[in-house]
């Protein structure tokens, strides 16, 4: 019996439906015997434009049982996987092929982001890649729709992007690309061709999917910038596990998915939303619901496409259903999925002085209709009813929130208190009292 062992992940029907934004499942991971990798896993937008988090079951409808438990996760999973340990590519050179292209790109950017695909694995290990323009390479990569010889036919627009082999002889290590899909190399629009194919390219070289949300590996499509992708430090371990490290790692600084109980985390903004909390730590945030002790990561690209990858300050309107999301100059108004028409706004529109480059954090007082922004050392007040800038301001921080420090991170208000964050710490502030009343953890506000 030459069948690979592989594992296999499979979709599951998740719609979104109404608001408060409802989570996503997370993609179920067993280990069964099978012949190949499916990619069947995405998010995207229905036809209006609104966002709704779909993914569509199809192909092998294995049993489900455990999904539960991988969503409240599991411990002893690790965080990237490999297929299995001897389930790799024996020798460092290995040859690839483009069989056939796609219609949607020219071929020299098809070959192009194969090349750069290849590069992202090439990179931090031993491996080479040689491209071959005739005959058998380790590598043949095609594009083809519905049935293409594999007993795996593609199944139309969405669904399935594509699927690659484990490494072996013949279809082993073979990644075709559904071409009813519409691929790109340089817009959010339809799948981006460079992504797919390093998630591809990642299975044709022995690594199953992780769930890391922020690995290269996690098995959710999410457009990420591709000029400069740095591959992610859980994929990194993975393939590292296979095959060494090499010795060209041109960028050492593999992006990390940050831990939520590191004794010294640090948060960029913070706020409720619908009576959850969305704290933001570079690409991701966590979302914390009232009710639930544990923390789900998300990649904020992954939720609001439009939103840069790291923001400075968030805060919510109650009032009007909204959030408000700040980076450098600009700022975004989303009503959950959506953002507002007209925005992004920039800062001064707020009433701020031109020169204002960005702001670290913002926080709303429903019981004045003030919102506060923090910026250096010191404060504003901005009146939404009135849509302006209180007079007087800026004033200092430390004359008006007593024993908060100079400066301040994040902020949220909860029943009476806003709560500054400032590196490792957080500062529980009563309003009416006008004093601090408890030092906290920043991860306390995880659980931690
Ligand atoms: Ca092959
Ligand atoms: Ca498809
Ligand atoms: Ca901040
Ligand atoms: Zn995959
Ligand atoms: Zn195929």
């Amino acid at each position: 019996m030459s069948i690979f062992r592989v594992s296999l992940s499979l979709l599951f029907l998740c719609i979104v439906n109404a608001l408060p934004i409802t989570r996503n499942r997370l993609p179920d991971q067993r280990t069964l015997t099978a012949y190949i990798l499916r990619d069947a896993e995405q998010r995207y937008r229905n036809d209006e434009g609104h966002a709704e988090d779909t993914i569509q079951h199809k192909g092998l409808t294995e049993v489900t049982e455990d999904q539960n438990e991988l969503r409240c996760g599991v411990p002893d999973i690790a965080e990237y996987a490999i297929i299995e340990k001897d389930l790799k590519w024996a020798s460092a050179i290995i040859t690839y092929r483009i069989v056939s292209y796609t219609p949607d790109l020219p071929p020299a950017d098809v070959d192009r982001n194969i090349r750069e695909a290849l590069k992202v694995w090439s990179k931090v290990t031993p491996l080479q890649f040689i491209q071959l323009r005739s005959g058998d390479a380790d590598l043949m990569i095609f594009f083809a729709d519905k049935e293409h010889g594999d007993f795996f036919p593609f199944d139309g627009p969405r669904g399935v992007l594509a699927h690659a082999f484990p490494p072996g002889e013949h279809l082993g290590g073979d990644v075709h690309f559904d071409d009813d899909e519409t691929w790109t190399v340089d817009s959010e629009a339809g799948y981006n061709l460079f992504i797919v194919a390093a998630h591809e390219f990642g299975h044709a070289l022995g690594l199953d999917h992780s769930r890391d949300p922020g690995s290269l590996m996690y098995p959710v499509y999410s457009y990420a910038e591709t000029t400069n992708f740095i591959l992610p430090d859980d994929d990194v371990q993975g393939i590292q596990e296979l095959y060494g490290p090499g010795n060209k790692d041109p960028n050492p600084k593999h992006p990390k998915t940050p831990e939520k109980c590191d004794p010294d985390l640090e948060i960029d903004a913070v706020t409720e939303l619908r009576g959850e909390k969305f704290i933001f730590k570079d690409r991701f945030f966590w979302r914390v619901h009232p009710q639930m002790t544990d923390a789900e990561l998300v990649l904020t690209k992954s939720f609001w496409p439009e939103l840069p990858n790291k923001i400075d300050a968030a805060y919510e309107y109650p009032q009007k259903d909204l959030i408000f999301i700040f980076r450098g100059k600009k700022f975004w108004a989303l009503n959950g999925y959506d953002i507002i028409d007209d925005y992004p706004k920039k800062l001064y529109e707020l009433g701020f002085p031109k020169t204002l480059k960005s702001v670290d954090a913002a926080v709303h007082n429903d019981a004045t209709g003030k919102t506060y922004f923090f910026t250096g050392e010191k404060y504003w007040s901005y009146d939404e009813e009135s849509m302006s800038m209180d007079k007087g301001f800026p004033r200092l921080i430390a004359d008006d929130f007593l024993g908060i420090g100079e400066k301040v991170d994040a902020a949220y208000r909860r029943n009476g208190y806003i709560y500054f964050f400032n590196g490792p710490v957080q500062f529980e502030y009563s309003i009416w009292s006008k004093k601090v009343t408890r030092l906290l953890k920043t991860n306390s506000i995880l659980w931690c």
